[in-house]
């Protein structure tokens, strides 16, 4: 056999665009395969050919994950546009390296992370970015910040919109992995909500040892509420079992979080134990009275709540088993909860919920739906018509189904909720929909964000490509149009019409990204748009430079050895697309400087000689010319 036809073999059978939504059927009867009527349909459906020069419909910003950046793509040609680092060192452009960047990076950096990363460069140079969502006001996108967490090292940073860069990170205390975020839906962001996933001793100060401890009792994580305009951490409420993803109503009254290890197990086999798990509720206006009413203790300089079972705060609503997505339907009513290991996803509805938390109804009162969709259900993403998109992480499946015929099979009625199925590759996490988080939920696409390839492209060796892949929804029939490979690892994604995201094309002089460096200007009596000069301040010196294709400020500038050294570089260009860079050769310094910004860099002259400083981005015919000479004179 050929190793095309292997190939062929080894896939499941509908290789090619004209057969490309696959339509399996399993899943109950009643279920059109939708390869039936999938080429009737591809010619009134939108397609995902975006021409040469023509702009997408949407801003996709996708998760980097254990890559710890942000990236934008363009929908629905999925063209990846551009990438915001944000807990990641990047090479391209000095995050990481950058004065600015460092700020942002270390200003709410805890006083012991601060020691513990003392000898190790002052940053972590490492993030998992899973969850990247907008801000809202009144139930849809806003456009002004993307909030994001980061689970190796408890972070919730944000992203400003008009310029697509983070201007704040904040370390999150007394917990261990940020993992489930969201923003506050109404009346606007206000809270972003994030859930601390594994759980430690509290304190975890190295006196609660292995032998000893007893998780049951010493290990605990929180809830989290950070003021999305301050950056600062509001409270936290503990709670029972981990917390792993979470969303919030329509309503601003309440925020959900699921648990998979209501056990408090430290293994895989103790936290898989029992059959159900649940998900917390944690109601919002309650909460607030508390801090209001001083019921609370203050550690590591937060309120936290005892959110723990009885709790006035908090309710824990049974649901199976080691529930992992979280979702809120834009119809504003119900929250579904995705069952992983059980082969349903369960619905509530938040209208019971006053009810619920007044003790006249009981949890099972709470759970309107229970559909059964097939095996790993992980996330779900919703259309804006009633009906919901739910990954089938096990059966590699994305399943449609019906919300309200769910609630009617719930009540008994011979229904069935399940819509139709394709097969996805490989093994789906998440999946998100056009604008389906918000109450603007536009049902045209949805991306299934699958987290192995596998066959689906040129083999690259043992490490392989992501595959986000691009389900048209607009017809009767899903209809799988793109395969996107990504490199490590989408975990979520947002859909964002392009009228609600307005980013400038050059930088505004006066932006407070580069306060530092303007203050210190001014301290040393220039004029930091113009500067071309060196100012001695003792063994620091300042070098101030401008940057205009082709050529910076200073063709050179003198300083001596063990000289700490801060170059400032201000783009003095105003047209759009004119950014220059500064690479200081053999110091392993690089940093980015866009139109119209100041960036600067500090380090220490301790190499001597001659070494050439370079513009690195492409700027202009002489853009090889555009160079200059640090000369660090040797000690004597
Ligand atoms: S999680 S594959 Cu980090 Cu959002 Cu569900
Ligand atoms: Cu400036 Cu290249």
């Amino acid at each position: 056999m050929s190793e095309d036809n292997k190939l062929k073999m080894k896939r499941r059978g509908f290789l090619g665009a004209a057969v490309a939504t696959g339509g399996a059927v399993a899943g109950g009867a009643g279920l059109l395969a939708s390869s039936q009527t999938a080429s009737a349909e591809a010619a009134s459906e939108p397609s995902d050919h975006v021409a040469p020069g023509d702009l997408d419909q949407y801003y996709v910003f996708n998760s980097g994950g254990q890559s710890g950046e942000l990236r934008i793509l363009g929908m629905p040609s999925m063209r990846e546009l551009m990438r915001i680092p944000v807990f990641n060192r990047d090479s391209a452009t000095g995050w990481g390296q950058t004065n600015e960047s460092r700020r942002i990076m270390r200003e709410k950096m805890l006083p012991e992370t601060k020691k513990f990363l003392e000898d190790k460069g002052g940053i972590y140079m490492n993030g998992d970015l899973h969850h990247p969502h907008m801000s809202f006001t009144d139930g849809t996108y806003d456009g002004r910040y993307i909030f994001v967490n980061d689970k190796a090292n408890t972070r919730v940073a944000r992203i400003r919109c008009d310029v697509m860069k983070c201007d704040a990170m904040v370390e999150i205390p007394n917990v261990s992995a940020i993992h489930g975020l969201r923003p506050q839906r109404y009346p606007k962001t206000g809270y972003v909500f994030a859930n601390g996933e594994h759980i430690i001793p509290w304190p975890n100060d190295g006196k609660t040892i292995l032998d000893t401890d007893n998780p049951k009792k010493d290990y605990w994580t929180a809830f989290t509420a950070v003021d999305g305009d301050t950056m600062d951490v509001k409270w936290q409420v503990r709670v029972d079992g981990n917390l792993d993803n979470l969303d919030a109503d329509y309503q601003g009254k309440y925020a959900f979080s699921t648990c998979y290890n209501s056990e408090k197990g430290l293994d895989v086999g103790e936290m898989s134990s029992s059959e159900t798990d649940w998900v917390v509720v944690f109601n919002i206006k309650r909460i607030e009275e508390g801090i209001k009413n001083g019921d609370f203790k203050e550690i590591n300089g937060v309120p936290v709540l005892d959110g723990t079972h009885g709790s006035k705060y908090t309710r824990y609503i049974p649901v199976p088993n080691s529930p992992h997505g979280c979702n809120a339907a834009p119809d504003g009513i119900h929250i579904v909860l995705n069952g992983k290991l059980s082969p349903t996803v369960s619905v509530l509805d938040v209208r019971k919920l006053d009810d619920y938390f007044d003790d006249k109804i009981e949890a099972k009162d709470l759970i309107v739906a229970q559909p059964e969709l097939g095996l790993g259900p992980l996330h779900t993403a919703f259309d804006g018509k009633g009906n919901a998109f739910t990954t089938l992480f096990i059966d590699s499946q994305m399943v449609k189904w019906n919300i309200e015929k769910a609630r009617q099979a719930y009540q008994g009625e011979k229904v069935e909720p399940v819509i139709e199925k394709i097969d996805v590759h490989y093994q789906p996490g998440h999946n998100h929909s056009s604008m389906g988080e918000t109450k603007e939920a536009d049902g045209q696409w949805l991306v299934s964000l699958n987290k192995f390839s596998k066959d689906r492209f040129l083999n690259v060796g043992p490490l392989k490509p992501e595959n986000d892949q691009l389900i048209s929804i607009s017809g009767d029939h899903m209809r799988l149009v793109h395969d996107g490979p990504s490199f490590a690892e989408p975990h979520d994604m947002i859909i964002v019409a392009r009228n609600k995201v307005n980013p400038l094309s050059v930088w505004n002089r006066d932006d407070d990204f580069w306060k530092e460096a303007r203050e210190q200007a001014k301290k040393d009596g220039v004029d930091l748009d113009t500067a071309n000069t060196v100012i001695r301040d003792g063994d620091k010196v300042r070098v101030y430079m401008t940057a205009t294709a082709p050529a910076y400020g200073l063709s050179k500038f003198e300083v001596n050895e063990g000289d700490e050294v801060t170059v400032y570089v201000t783009n003095k260009e105003l047209i759009e697309d004119l950014t220059h860079g500064f690479t200081l050769g053999d110091y392993g310094i690089a940093i980015e400087i866009s139109p119209q910004a100041t960036a600067s860099v500090t380090f220490k002259a301790d190499r001597p000689g001659v070494h050439w400083y370079y513009c690195q981005w492409f700027c202009h015919a002489l853009h090889m010319e555009m160079s200059g000479r640090m000369l660090v004179k040797a000690k004597a």
